[in-house]
């Protein structure tokens, strides 16, 4: 049956649960992504068999200030708890606006959508600074998922600001128990869980048997997630974003959790690139830029490849 209009569409704006405001990109080989201006949060990524690829909780509140559990929050001007703002900082909890006049910025894609956030007047009493946050959401021909952050300071009066940031991924699995993730062996991080103690990992790829909240320092640009069960590898590469999160909420502090259902823990997993260990310093007129691409491969293109010596050979 042909495609009708809207189906194969390449950016459509439309209206999302209780009518918020979202925009849906599609690409002609069938993936696709939503974007709600509500926090410029992406909450679907849809491969070319129409599998969603993002955890979304099935408690999701959908509902301002109430950040949506899922998708892709971004988190700024603070990452977590580092810092004296709410955590994971407000602009996932911001209405964004469409980007009509974006400086140029090319991209061979043509399913894609440009945001932008600026202070209000309440923000500047929070976080005193005069910012343009513009945010590329792009999908590539293959179905890939990019987001591109680019981060400018504007304030008048001379001052710097400095900011933490992550792109707090949600990526959905099969079963969390049978999931490995590869790229981070070996790395320094700092335990959450552990007034966010300094330690070292071990050598061999994550596994996931209880809570996990860790901040990697300094990772490879490239880190693999393998879903067995799904016979399926997200790849996510990164760029500006030195360091990663991983967490998972395990099953109690899931039932803490109002907007997270209590057995939900075993199939989401946030793998988050971020820039948290050494917060970036602008200066007005400065524009720092953070790149996130994400793609989902069979696993057998990936199981062992990802050696973090090769990785930072290719990279
Ligand atoms: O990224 C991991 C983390 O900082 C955890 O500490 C946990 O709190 C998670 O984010 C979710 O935070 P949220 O504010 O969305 O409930």
């Amino acid at each position: 049956m042909a495609a009708s209009g809207s189906e194969r569409v390449a950016v459509e704006k439309c209206k999302g649960i209780n009518g918020l405001d979202k925009v849906v990109l599609r690409e002609p080989r069938g993936s696709t992504a939503e974007v709600y201006l509500y926090g410029a949060h992406v909450t679907s990524w849809t491969n070319d068999h129409g599998e969603e690829l993002l955890f979304v909780s099935s408690k999701a509140m959908f509902k301002p200030p109430k950040a949506i559990r899922g998708g892709i929050p971004v988190c700024f001007p603070q990452f977590g708890s580092h810092g004296s703002l709410e955590q994971h900082g407000f602009a996932r909890n911001r209405f964004w606006s469409i980007d009509t006049d974006p400086p140029p910025f090319p991209t061979n894609s043509k399913s894609f959508i440009d945001l932008i956030l600026k202070p209000s007047e309440e923000d500047m009493q929070k976080w005193p600074h005069s910012y343009e946050f513009r945010l590329r959401v792009a999908l590539g021909t293959g179905g890939d998922l990019m987001l591109t952050s680019r981060i400018r300071n504007t304030n008048a009066d001379g001052k710097p600001f400095s900011f933490t940031f992550a792109y707090h991924t949600y990526f959905s699995v099969s079963d969390i128990s049978e999931v490995r993730v590869e790229g981070l062996e070996t790395l320094d991080y700092l335990d959450n869980l552990q007034n966010k103690e300094r330690s070292t990992e071990q050598g061999d790829a994550l596994t996931f048997e209880s809570e996990v909240d860790k901040i990697y320092l300094g990772t490879p640009t490239k880190i693999a997630i393998l879903d067995h069960e799904k016979k399926r590898t997200f790849v996510l590469r990164k760029d500006g974003l030195p360091d990663a999160v991983v967490w998972n909420p395990w099953d109690k502090k899931a039932k803490t959790m109002a907007d997270f259902g209590d057995d939900e823990y075993k199939h989401m997993l946030c793998v988050e690139a971020a820039v948290v260990g050494k917060p970036i310093t602008l200066k007005p007129g400065e524009e720092w830029k953070g790149r996130l691409e994400l793609s989902a491969v069979p696993s057998s293109y990936c199981s062992g490849q990802l050696d973090p010596q090769k990785v930072l050979q290719n990279s």
